[in-house]
């Protein structure tokens, strides 16, 4: 086993791997001094992902943001969380890299176990330890016992720093926007190759028009609970495109009995406690959305697509392939 796993490392260090820079399309800005707990994540140096502030010292994002294996890459059957000091979250700004927000220091990293190329897009969920607590106030996740909160139909709210567009740039603002929970067959219905309903859930219009995005990955999609706080229910991970109609967007199901032990284990304290009450109904249903078979895509941020070995990812070179690539994609995204 020693000398199984600097093998695998190195192997995995230098795959190709998926990470997405994953903001919001038909959103709007959040105002200064709101979301506090929605995290602005950086890996090496370069905007990766959004994630969600559980407790003091721990933030949800998703696997495809945490690991250096995952489901898109042909690797084998473990996870393999990225070096956590190559990470760098910021909380309580609603500007993107504000060097004013909170800056925590990440400790460990902790991807679900089973968030393997074997497994698809499932398990699409992690766990960011930070090295200070957080002074924001945290959102906990949705019980055992408050599914009536997220059922489908349920107007959820969706955050952060991704790209308003597919493909498009991201915005010097957090977004916000609202978008409707699907069933699982409508989510099915859109992603048949792709979608399962044990570690996943949908969101959005038939209609398309408001989603997630690229950037917005890991980010919340969050629930209003009975008493006016908010809930925790899945975590963006992905979607054909952005705002397609007929393609809700595809969250990790955190709050769901299949990802809750992990997510408890990685983050103590985490889950609001269950209701002792009954929890008041969810808004009226919307119909479900048209039907394909497209294939799910994820895009390569720039520092997983130029990884070679760890000498080379703190290499002055590395950094100057990231900052062309990420030229390239601006050039190439935003015609002047
Ligand atoms: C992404 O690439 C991504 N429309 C995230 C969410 C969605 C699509 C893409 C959902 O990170």
């Amino acid at each position: 086993m020693s000398r199984l796993r600097p093998a695998l490392l190195a192997l995995a260090l230098s795959a190709v791997c998926v990470q997405n820079a994953s903001a919001i399309v038909g959103g709007t800005n959040v105002p200064a001094g709101q979301r506090g707990y929605v995290a602005y994540i950086e890996i090496d140096g370069s905007f990766a992902c959004t994630g969600t502030l559980v407790t003091p010292t721990r933030v949800v994002t998703a696997g495809h943001c945490s690991a250096i294996s995952g489901a898109v890459t042909p690797m084998p059957v473990i996870s393999i969380a990225q070096p956590p000091q190559l990470i760098s979250v910021t909380l309580g700004s609603v500007k993107r890299n504000d060097p004013a927000g909170e800056k925590p220091g990440v400790k460990s990293v902790t991807v679900h176990p089973k968030y393997t190329f074997e497994n698809g897009s499932g398990y699409d969920v992690a766990v960011l330890e930070l090295a200070r607590p957080s002074v924001q106030a945290p959102v906990k996740i949705a019980a055992p016992g408050e599914e009536n909160l997220w059922k489908p139909g349920t107007l959820a709210q969706i955050a952060g720093f991704g790209t308003t567009k597919s493909d498009g740039d991201t915005p010097d603002t957090m977004q916000q926007a609202q978008v409707p929970i699907v069933s699982d067959a409508t989510a099915k219905g859109a992603y048949p190759d792709s979608f399962e309903a044990a570690t996943q859930i949908g969101a959005g219009y038939p209609q398309g028009g408001t989603d997630s995005c690229q950037g917005d990955s890991g980010g919340p999609l969050l629930v209003p609970a009975a008493d006016g706080s908010l809930r925790l229910v899945g975590d963006t991970s992905y979607g054909n495109g952005c705002a397609q109609p007929g393609f809700p967007g595809i969250y990790g199901r955190v709050a769901g009995s299949e990802l809750r032990s992990f997510v408890t284990g990685a983050a103590p304290g985490s889950f609001a406690p269950a209701p002792a009450t009954a929890p008041a109904p969810a808004a009226a249903p919307v119909s479900g959305a048209p039907t394909s078979k497209k294939k799910v895509v994820r895009r390569k941020s720039c520092a997983s697509m130029h990884r070679g070995s760890k000498k080379h990812i703190r290499s002055k070179r590395h950094k100057r392939e990231v900052k062309r690539c990420l030229a390239r994609r601006r050039a190439k995204l935003s015609p002047r």
